[in-house]
């Protein structure tokens, strides 16, 4: 079953929303001027972008004191690819935050020099999918597909917006070479937050008092970021979401996959994912409760 055309698009061997981007704004951004002091946060969709995304902001702006708490998180971390306010990111002051899903292949050439610094988050698929489909409920510019076991095949072909996780989590790691990258995974923000922003601050080089470092940890928990009405994204105008299907932030868990997931589609996603996921030098985490 082929994606409808209405949501979305291939560039390049990559799927993009249509009505937020064109082809013609994906070919400028090969020669997007890059800055040393930019940060872009790199993730395939659903992974924990907006999560990091108010990490990011709240390490960069120590609290949200210098002005930006009156800002949606939407305008602390600009979207490479979806410039939906058509926002002249040139003229935006230093540091300037980005989120992207881009594959690797497709970021602006300058990130290639290794002077501005990449931050790529990886999910376990299994949650990924699930979060994936639920989103497409309750997102306007995602088409629903009701029938989970019909999404989870699209996800597996890859025929969803960003395209193949497998592709995109290998390319980013296969050419981490050619970046200044640092490489987190959800489930170890999800287990130790506080070791996960420090990590991130050591990689960016901001140094934040101890106390800093406990404001940012208790502003990203989940349920903090549930009540925030500007970083829960609930912010996106009605024509975006509908919040009578669900939220953005909606569970924010590890392993929920087991809840939607029969024996039988599970075993059907190892027999698609499982040999190239035991190739990645990434070691995942299917359920909280799992030693590590
Ligand atoms: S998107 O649309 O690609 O930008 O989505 P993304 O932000 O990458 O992923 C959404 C999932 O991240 C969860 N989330 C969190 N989990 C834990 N803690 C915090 N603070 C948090 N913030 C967002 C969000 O709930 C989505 O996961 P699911 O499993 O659907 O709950």
């Amino acid at each position: 079953m082929q994606p409808d055309e209405k949501y979305l698009f291939t560039y390049k061997g990559c799927y993009f929303q249509p009505d937020l981007t064109s082809v013609e704004y994906l070919d400028s951004l090969e020669d997007f001027e890059i800055r040393d002091s930019d940060v872009f946060l790199v993730t395939y969709p659903k992974s924990g972008t907006v999560w990091t995304e108010n990490i990011l902001s709240l390490i960069y702006h120590e609290g949200h004191r210098d002005g930006s708490e009156k800002l949606t998180l939407l305008d602390r971390v600009m979207s490479l690819e979806y410039n939906i306010g058509n926002v002249d990111y040139a003229s935006r002051p230093s540091p300037r935050l980005f989120a992207s899903h881009v594959p690797y292949y497709l970021v602006p050439k300058g990130l290639r020099n290794r002077r501005a610094k990449v931050v790529y988050v990886v999910r376990n698929p299994k949650d990924v999918l699930v979060s994936y489909y639920h989103f497409s409920k309750t997102s306007l510019k995602l088409e629903e597909v009701e029938d989970f076991g019909i999404f989870m095949e699209r996800f597996l072909a890859g025929k969803v917006l960003a395209s193949l996780w497998l592709d995109h989590v290998e390319g980013w790691y296969s050419h981490r070479d050619d970046f200044n990258i640092l490489f987190l995974t959800y489930e170890e923000m999800k287990k130790d937050l506080r070791s996960s922003v420090l990590k991130l601050c050591n990689f960016l080089g901001r140094r934040l008092t101890e106390k800093e470092v406990d404001a940012v940890v208790d502003q990203a928990t989940f349920n903090k970021m549930k009540a925030d009405p500007r970083a829960n994204y609930e912010f996106m105008p009605p024509e975006f979401m509908d919040y009578s299907k669900g939220h953005f932030l909606r569970k924010g868990t590890v392993g929920d996959w087991k809840n939607m997931m029969t024996v039988a589609q599970n075993e059907r996603f190892d027999s698609v994912f499982k040999e190239r996921i035991e190739k990645l030098p990434i070691k995942f985490c299917w359920d909280i409760n799992e030693e590590s």
